[in-house]
């Protein structure tokens, strides 16, 4: 009996037994899914799950998932309608990864909707990572990008507002106030944000993108952790990706979603590695870590998520076969 066994794995062995586990792992592995940081997350998500849906690449959904805040007015901290720096210029920070570990990142890009898409050209079409200000804006140009005002009435009137005190003090869960008093005219006072999305594919390969307007009110040439790869973006096809919202310059201090996806590659469930980088957080400065909001975002390699954040607040999106939903992110404080 034993040698039968023996005998008819040996007959499967080879291109036959590959054949057979991968399609025995196809159903778990392969199950496409995307996530995605705040309220707009779900809109969002909707985009690239219509690309996911039919079996296209991660990459492509992460792309077309966050043009939709990007180019939605009634969105203050993504792309168009952003509130601007501290001289009324809304600047834009983006970046992409894909499975292959390519990257491409832009940073401080004025006039253009969807920093992104140039994000992803770098990455694509240049020998380098990262594009910068008047040369980011001068390569998306050369590449058939129209400039554009991005500054919206609504946007412009709050900086003038703010010009009034000129008050640089981040205000924690801004995001979804500002985005949730545009669509249900509630919601409170302004300041900063950014969507985040991870994704993977029925291939079973992950990519993402994070852009953002930045902080409000910002010095002007001040660049976040959103471009910036390893901080508030990382994908590792072996292990998963991350990415992260609120306050950049703590995110960047540890590296954040590097360390999120080292962690995973550690063993730790994605909820247990954003928990982790939060406390690292934490434990670097304790008192600034009660006064500000980080969330983070992370997916494995298996499909499964979690996140993690400072202050009560933070929701994520996520779309895949089972679910539409938002969730309320676990936090600290
Ligand atoms: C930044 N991390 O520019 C971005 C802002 C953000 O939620 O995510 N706000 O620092």
């Amino acid at each position: 009996m034993r040698s039968a066994v023996i005998s008819s794995a040996t007959v499967l062995t080879g291109e036959q037994l590959f054949a057979a586990s991968k399609s025995l792992a196809a159903p778990l592995l392969n199950e496409p899914i995307v996530i995605s940081t705040w309220d707009f997350g779900i809109a969002a998500n909707a985009a690239a799950w219509e690309i996911l849906n039919k079996g296209g690449r991660a990459l492509d959904a992460v792309e077309a998932g966050v043009k939709i805040p990007e180019a939605d007015p009634s969105n203050q901290s993504v792309g168009y309608g952003g509130l601007p720096d501290r001289d009324g210029k809304v600047t834009l920070d983006a970046c992409i990864m894909d499975e292959h570990y390519n990257c491409g990142s832009v940073m401080c890009l004025e006039h253009i909707m969807h920093p992104i898409s140039v994000a992803r050209l770098v990455m694509e079409k240049t020998p380098h990572v990262i594009l910068t200000g008047e040369g980011a804006l001068n390569f998306a140009l050369a590449n058939g990008f129209k400039k554009q005002n991005l500054l919206t009435k609504e946007s412009e009137a709050a900086w003038k507002k703010w010009l009034k005190t000129s008050q640089y003090k981040p205000v924690i869960n801004t995001e979804n106030q500002l985005y949730n008093k545009q669509v249900t005219k509630k919601g409170g006072a302004h300041n900063h944000d950014t969507i985040g999305m991870l994704a993977m594919d029925s291939a079973g390969n992950l990519s993402g993108a994070c852009t953002t307007s930045g902080m409000a009110y910002k010095l002007r040439g001040r660049v976040g952790d959103s471009p910036v790869i390893g901080a508030g973006l990382y994908i590792d096809n072996e292990v998963g990706g991350a990415t992260a919202t609120g306050v950049g310059e703590e995110v960047i201090r540890i590296v954040g979603s590097h360390l999120i996806v080292e962690l995973m590659r550690q063993g730790r469930k994605p909820e247990e590695a954003c928990k982790e980088a939060v406390e690292r957080i934490i434990s670097r400065n304790p008192t600034k870590a009660k006064e500000v909001q980080v969330g983070f975002l992370a997916l494995n390699k298996q499909g499964e998520f979690g996140s993690f954040c400072l202050q009560k607040g933070f929701s994520y999106a996520v779309r895949n076969n089972k679910e539409e939903k938002l969730y309320d992110a676990k936090s600290i404080y």
